[in-house]
């Protein structure tokens, strides 16, 4: 009796992250890997987060997916949602409960989405968390999980583990099943390090990362000097800053690579701008600060969009918020967010 199957669902959330160094451009457009390795810090106790709820259930006619509360109709054939929906259902730990079954799909945003604050991230991160509770996967191996978000969203790949989170871009293999995320450091491990959120403007981004991706791809040749000579380097630099808690070392090359990126983006023909004048302001002002205290006390990072996230240790968080509050005092809210919980909390 149809009436009386039962709904099975699971609800969990997951953090944005925030990437140092920047992942931009697609070496392969199929399985949605990177031209570059990146890494990131994943922002696991803030509340930029996807809250994200998957039921199923035999009594469902179709599969169905709501964002903030509004059905997506196109959902149940997107490639983004269907790799990933699909991708768990072949790792459920038994697979004949979900014969049959249809998969209905929940999720907010505790955040402006498509703004650059990574709202995609996180949002495939907690679909595929979601779907993996829901039917109890079982990776075939570490980071197989990953590999699955990174086909919603590529940055999603690294939102499902906590701490200093990097994502190899792979290519050995011919299914690309090693583009995956890797902890580099767990949550506990820095827990002074903080990070600020100054939302500069909470608007739609005006060119997609897909888009301008491969945009950058096919024009810039700055891109392709940053893949060869630049990441490899800025990568090992950077693991090695992370796991010394260097902040200085940490600091600088997250300026620089986020620098670089929206070079990148300039270098795009037609050229893209993320950041605007505020952006530029809060560049001018971390460097002004920095050299005041004659060390590096506060870093940078923009993605695609003009939010500024800064970087910062427990014991200048006040001073450096501040100093943001007094040069924007009109500017959004600027919210404070501790980075070492949990990863993935079941809600
Ligand atoms: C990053 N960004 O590493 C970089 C920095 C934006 C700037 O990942 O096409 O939304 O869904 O794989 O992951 C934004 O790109 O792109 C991004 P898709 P995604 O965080």
């Amino acid at each position: 009796n149809q009436e009386e199957a039962p709904i099975y669902m699971a609800t969990v959330s997951a953090p944005t992250n925030i990437a140092c160094i920047k992942y931009w451009g697609k070496a392969d457009k199929h399985w949605n890997t990177p031209t570059n390795d990146s890494v990131s810090v994943t922002l696991d106790q803030s509340d930029l987060r996807a809250v994200t709820t998957a039921a199923a259930s035999s009594k469902f006619t179709q599969d169905r997916l709501w964002l903030n509360g509004i059905e997506d109709e196109g959902a149940p054939t997107n490639k983004r949602f269907r790799a990933c929906v699909d991708g768990v259902l072949k790792l459920a730990k038994n697979p004949q409960k979900w014969k049959g079954c249809k998969i209905h799909v929940s999720s907010y945003n505790t955040f402006p989405t498509a703004a650059g604050l990574a709202s995609s991230a996180a949002g495939y991160a907690a679909l595929v968390a979601a779907m993996s509770a829901l039917v109890d996967a079982q990776e075939e191996f570490p980071g197989q999980l990953s590999t699955l978000a990174r086909q919603g969203s590529g940055s999603a790949c690294r939102s499902l583990y906590g701490g200093f989170v990097a994502w190899r871009k792979g290519g050995e293999k011919e299914d690309w099943s090693d583009s995956l995320a890797q902890q580099v450091q767990d949550e506990h491990h820095w827990p002074e390090l903080r990070a600020l959120i100054l939302v500069v403007s909470d608007a739609k981004k005006d060119t997609s990362s897909t888009a301008g991706m491969s945009t950058s791809v096919a024009t810039s040749t700055l891109l392709q000097h940053r893949i060869d000579k630049v990441v490899p380097d800025r990568m090992i630099e950077i693991e090695k800053a992370f796991s010394e808690k260097d902040f200085e070392a940490f600091g600088k090359v997250t300026m620089r690579d986020s620098n670089q990126f929206h070079a990148v983006c300039m270098d795009t023909y037609p050229p893209i701008f993320y950041m605007n004048d505020i952006s530029r302001m809060v560049v001018r002002i971390v460097h002004a600060y920095n050299a005041w205290a004659g060390e590096i006390r506060a870093a940078y990072t923009f993605d695609a969009g003009p939010n500024a996230v800064l970087y910062t240790l427990d014991q200048y968080v006040v001073e450096v918020g501040a100093l943001m509050k007094h040069y924007f005092p009109e500017t959004g809210a600027v919210s404070d967010y501790i980075n070492n919980a949990e990863y993935i909390e079941q809600v």
